[in-house]
């Protein structure tokens, strides 16, 4: 592949992150808080456009209801704030998950105040998109059972696809719907929208506007993550992505942090779609889903990106020529071995000079750390926040 190409296709490679993965986020068991990490919106969006300011493929920012537009908040000022700040609202996330009313579910809950309060906030998290011209609403649904016999899940399903059918039809023509699934957690016993079948199937019948959301860490262990990714492709049900990664669950750790040829493969076989088969892969959402309990926020998330960059260069560069002939020869070693190569291949000196070209430091983390933009605004909101308790119950 050429370089100008390569070069070309890394232009396209924007990486949207997630407004919570500034924020002090934890596990049931505890919250460990940083000095410097955001809370309010405008810092949130700032962090996110330091992000982009030292990487330059993170103009989006995705962002999450309730967790970021408090009551009374007008969303056109949370659009100029991200102006302000270098980046866009990207990905819009309902929260149909944490309040009261959600006990049995949000949508599929045999309590009509529910499913009533689910309705609601979706259709208010579409005209919030409207207003911060977002053409992304994203979907994911906590909502199942704990015990076999708990509620009928055929009941819970036929809710779940009225439900998405009336919202696909209240989006403005250029949103697109995207449907996220997990196996499990936080229930544990079926999960409604469980795996990628399911999402496929409700996303179809929802309307033309629906996808499906792969996030890397809501599958089962053992899971080929690339040939679900492949065969939505090929479907033309792909919408997305949550990049994050794990060793056991939805762990959401930093990205190629545990398996980084499980990323290298998926993004092998979204290469492969649009260089051997033609497919469109120019609308799929590149997004980040990760919760940084553990290292500074903004530097885990600078080290995701460019991870992910890397990932993706050296995906691009699978010989696929050589390949397909291996494959045809039925050559097993010599077919692996075009993604072995590729794989191999140190792809930081052609990062460094993309990202001179972009006008940005070739290496970002060590830019930033010169900065002292994370010292200045530890200094500014450590003191606003003061002394925190972290309790789980
Ligand atoms: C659920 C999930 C979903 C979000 C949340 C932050 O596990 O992946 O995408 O809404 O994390
Ligand atoms: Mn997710």
């Amino acid at each position: 592949m050429d370089r100008d190409k390569l070069f070309q296709l890394l232009d396209e490679f924007n990486i949207e992150t997630p407004s919570w993965g500034y924020a002090d986020t934890g596990t049931r068991f505890g919250k460990f808080f940083q000095p410097a990490a955001a809370s309010t919106i405008d810092e949130k969006l700032a962090d996110a456009g330091a992000v982009h300011q030292f990487t330059a493929c993170c103009p989006s920012v995705a962002v999450h209801v309730l967790w970021d537009f408090s009551v009374g908040t007008d969303a056109r000022d949370v659009a100029k704030l991200a102006v302000k700040h270098g980046v866009r609202i990207g990905a819009i996330n309902p929260n149909l998950f944490q309040d009261q009313v959600y006990k049995f579910g949000s949508v599929c809950s045999p309590n009509e105040n529910a499913r009533a309060h689910a309705h609601r906030h979706v259709l208010d998290s579409i005209n919030l998109g409207r207003a911060v011209g977002s053409n992304l609403l994203s979907l994911w649904f906590a909502d199942g059972t704990n015990y076999p016999g708990q509620d009928d899940i055929i009941t819970r399903k036929r809710r779940m696809e009225g439900a998405l059918r009336q919202w696909h039809d209240a989006m403005p023509g250029d949103m697109t719907m995207l449907v996220e699934y997990k196996p499990f957690e936080p229930a544990f016993y079926h999960t409604d929208i469980a795996d990628w079948g399911m999402a496929t199937a409700f996303a179809r019948s929802a309307g033309p506007n629906a996808k499906v959301l792969v996030d890397t860490g809501h599958h089962l262990p053992g899971a080929n993550i690339e040939h679900i990714v492949a065969c939505l492709i090929d479907e033309d049900m792909l919408g997305g992505f949550h990049f994050n990664d794990r060793k056991y669950a939805d762990d959401d750790l930093t990205l190629g942090s545990i398996d980084p040829y499980a990323v290298f493969r998926i993004f092998h076989e979204i290469r492969n779609a649009a260089d051997i088969h033609g497919r469109d892969v120019s609308g799929i959402a590149y997004m980040i889903d990760q919760s940084h309990n553990l290292k500074p926020k903004i530097e885990a998330m600078i080290q995701t990106v460019t991870t992910a960059q890397e990932l993706f260069a050296k995906a691009c560069l699978v010989d696929r020529k050589k390949l397909v002939d291996a494959q045809t020869r039925m050559d097993i070693i010599d077919a692996e071995g075009c993604l072995k190569e590729a794989f191999a291949t140190d792809v930081r000196p052609m990062l460094s000079e993309w990202r001179k070209r972009k006008g940005v430091d070739p290496d970002p983390m060590k830019a930033y750390r010169a900065s002292g933009y994370e010292a200045r605004v530890a200094k500014e909101r450590g003191a606003r926040k003061g002394a925190q308790a972290s309790s789980y119950a």
